[in-house]
């Protein structure tokens, strides 16, 4: 048990399990910044559902949505935290875990705020279907992203977290990984969509992707359909272009995105205190 309020001690001991050698590419990272993101994504802007506060995905309604499959393991890496810090919310956590996890795989520092609730308001229940489908394009992206607020620079920017991680045919249906060192926060995904052959790929699941075989890495890299989208629509494009010759510039834009993300449905007072979630329930608040 830490003091209530030591944000600096769960973030030690998050970055403290983040190396686990049995698990995918030796690192829970990846999965903690896609469960962060999966928490936060499903914000709708015109009928304020959705989105972080609550961590809904506890619960089987959008826990067991199939677009939320393998974000369990996330969830177990983090029980231990949890349980040491009992005064934190999960939905503090998990968000604070994927900005932590950005961290240390070599990524910007991104502004983090404490102060969701648990609390489950029924009526700001995200229905199922709210986060984007791998199999589609550049109109779907932004269907999805439009709703959520986000402009399409900084959906590209946001894209760029697949930098990290990889697909499992158990969980997507869809293989592999964007990039041959994914556990290191870096432009590459960008610099591989616009330099590299992509070629189209029918998996034996029937599913469909974009693979190239990468001599370094001695295996098939892949993108999804909606990665390419970036590439062939002429609005995202000339952003994935700035991306992938300027890390800098996208460190900065992606830290300023990510931070938003983890904000959608949360509104505060001037002291940085939640407003919009009064009925708290368990955990901790300041
Ligand atoms: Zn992802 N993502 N994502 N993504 N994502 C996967 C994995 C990861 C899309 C998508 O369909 C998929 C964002 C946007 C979008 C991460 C972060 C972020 C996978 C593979 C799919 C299919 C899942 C699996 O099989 O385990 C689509 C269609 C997106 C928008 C168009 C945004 C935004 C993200 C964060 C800011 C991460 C880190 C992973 C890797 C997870 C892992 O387990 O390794």
């Amino acid at each position: 048990m830490s003091t209530p309020g030591d944000y600096a001690a769960v973030r030690k001991d998050i970055a403290a399990l983040l190396k686990q050698p049995e698990y995918d590419d030796g690192s829970a990272g990846p999965v903690l910044v896609r469960l962060a993101w999966h928490s936060s994504g499903t914000y709708d802007h015109e009928t304020d559902t959705g989105g972080s506060n609550g961590a809904g995905m506890r619960y089987e309604t959008e826990g067991g949505d199939p677009a939320n499959a393998g974000l369990q393991h996330a969830r177990v890496f983090l029980e231990p935290v949890k349980a040491k810090h009992s005064w934190i919310t999960y939905a503090d956590l998990w968000t604070l875990a994927g900005v932590v996890a950005v961290k240390e795989m070599g990524g910007p520092e991104i502004e983090w705020k404490a102060g969701r609730t648990d609390y489950v308001d029924d009526s700001k229940l995200p229905p199922r279907g709210r986060l984007p489908d791998g199999a589609q394009g550049a109109d779907h992206i932004r269907f999805i992203f439009y709703r959520m607020g986000f402009s399409d620079q900084e959906i590209v920017a946001l894209s760029g977290a697949h930098n990290l991680g990889r697909c499992h045919s158990d969980r997507s249906g869809f293989h592999g990984a964007w990039v041959n060192n994914p556990t290191r926060f870096s432009n590459t995904y960008f610099r591989l969509m616009l330099s590299r052959s992509w070629k189209e790929k029918v998996l034996d699941s029937g599913v469909r992707q974009f693979v190239h075989y990468d001599e370094d890495a001695e295996e098939e890299l892949m993108m999804l359909p909606t990665d390419l989208a970036l590439l062939s629509d002429p609005s995202f494009r000339p952003w994935v272009e700035l991306y992938a010759n300027d890390k800098e510039r996208f460190f900065e834009d992606f830290a300023k995105v990510f931070a938003k993300l983890v904000e959608l449905g949360i509104e505060r007072d001037e002291a940085g205190k939640i407003t919009n979630a009064d009925n708290v329930k368990g955990g901790y608040h300041s």
